[in-house]
Order: structure tokens, then sequence, then C-alpha cells
């Protein structure tokens, strides 16, 4: 019905009309490598630090069930995976998406996508959202208010696991590759706040080959800041 194009990603497709959250499911599931669970509403959409998602009807809202059999530092590389397959995706919208270090993906600087990613044992999860028709909080915007109309959210959905079926192909040969992609699309060279213990102000100059976040203090200072339980605010 979809005619997927993809090796892993999408193999199997768990539909449901309202959930709780998406990932929830599929951390409690027992499902082959690849299964991906897609919900018109989320009920309890979560973001990164227990913060809320919004997930009306509207919106792709799916987490995919992986089991990469890679070294454990690559296991956070994953996060990129998803935003770089995002911002193919909106691509092919024709719309010009920019990845916010580590988990979003903006338009204009406003945020048209979030990424979750959480392990549990052999899994990995990766839980995407994006604006798509749906009507968002403040700060946020969907493919509907950049293109001025409705687009079809299943060949949003069938894009999007394309794109990442192709990422993970690649993420599981050389997951520096990922890293490599997602700093070609990073926001970079713009002043931040980065919060999490305590506050730092500096330039987000780059990300390293860990995708860790090179910021560039006000005294010349490098500081490595890992993908972790901290945020960023542009300033
Ligand atoms: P985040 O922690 O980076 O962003 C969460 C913040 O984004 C919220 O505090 C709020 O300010 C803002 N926000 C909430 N909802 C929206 C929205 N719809 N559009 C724009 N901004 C919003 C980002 O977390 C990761 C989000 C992952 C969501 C997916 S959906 C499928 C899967 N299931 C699940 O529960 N989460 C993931």
């Amino acid at each position: 019905m979809l005619s997927l194009k993809t090796s892993i990603i999408g193999k199997k497709v768990i539909y449901y009309q309202e959930i709780s959250s998406t990932n929830d499911v599929a951390k409690s599931l027992d499902v082959e490598e690849g299964t991906v669970i897609v919900a018109d509403r989320q009920t309890k959409g979560r973001g990164r630090l227990n913060r809320k998602w919004i997930s009306p009807e509207g919106g792709l809202w799916l987490s995919v069930v992986l089991k990469p059999k890679v070294a454990p530092q690559d296991i956070p590389k994953i996060v990129f995976l998803g935003a770089i397959g995002v911002v193919r995706t909106l691509e092919e919208l024709s719309i010009p998406g920019r990845i916010k270090w580590p988990n979003d993906v903006l338009v204009n600087f406003r945020k048209i996508s979030g990424i979750l990613t959480e392990k549990v044992g052999e899994k990995v999860i990766l839980g995407i959202g994006i604006n798509v028709n749906n009507n968002t909080p403040e700060n946020g915007i969907a493919v509907k208010d950049v293109l001025g109309k409705e687009v079809s959210l299943v060949h949003v959905f069938k894009i999007l696991l394309e794109n990442l079926d192709e990422l993970y192909e690649i993420y599981l040969k050389s997951p520096g590759t990922i890293v490599e992609l997602a700093r070609e699309l990073m926001i970079l060279n713009v002043p931040v706040k980065v919060l999490g213990n305590g506050e730092v102000v500096g330039i987000a100059e780059d990300i390293d080959e860990d995708g860790r976040l090179v910021l560039r203090l006000g005294n010349g200072e490098i500081r490595k800041i890992i993908y972790g339980d901290v945020s960023l605010r542009f300033l």
C-alpha cells in the first residue's frame, strides 16, 4: 500500500489513531528491527528532559525501533541520523531546514521537528515528530505554514522512512559519516547559551567527530559540550 523502497526501516508499521507516546509503545513492544510505530495523535508526547511535545492530529509522530550493532560511543549519533532524515525530507518538499544541535530541525529559526532517542537494552528508539498540517505552539512552524497549503501526511511519512533507511545503512557502515553530514546542515557560528549544569555563553563554532558541540567562550577558551542533559538557546 505504501510501496516503500526500504530494506530495514518500515518493514513493519504499527498504526494507532491515538496513543500516549509512540516512543513509549516502541519501548514496550518486542518487535523486529525497523518496526515503525506511528500515531495520528499523542496524548503524552515527550521531548527531552521530560518536556512536553504537543502532538495533535495533522502532524507526523513516529518511532523507529533500531537494534544497531555498533560501538557504544556511536549510539548517540542516531539523533543526527534522525535530524538529517528530516532535513532531507523537507528538502523534497522544497523547504530548507537546518539542524539546531543536538535534536531539533528549524525553519526560519522556528521548530518544525524534534527528535527523541532513547535506549532500552539492545533497542534504540528513534522518535521523530514533524509538524506537517497541524497547528503548532508558539515558536513552532509546520510544513503547511511554509508552503501555504496542506500536504499528504502519507507522502511525508513515506519519504521520511526512505531517507531514514538510506541513512541507517550509511550509519551502520560508517557512523562518523553521519556526524559529518549533520555538521553540514547545522546552524553554527552563532552566539548561544547552553543550559544544564549552570549556564555557559559562547559561540557555537562546530561539532567534533563525536557530535559534541564546540563552544568558544568569551575569553577564547574552547569547551566541548556533550549531548546529554543540556539545552541550547540562540541569543
Ligand atoms: P525538545 O525537548 O527539544 O523540545 C520540546 C520543546 O519544544 C517543548 O518544551 C516546547 O517548547 C516545544 N514544543 C512542544 N511541542 C512542539 C511542537 N509540536 N512543535 C514545535 N515545538 C514544540 C524535541 O524535544 C523532541 C520531540 C520528539 C517528539 C517525538 S513525536 C514521536 C515520539 N514520541 C514522543 O513521545 N516523542 C517523540
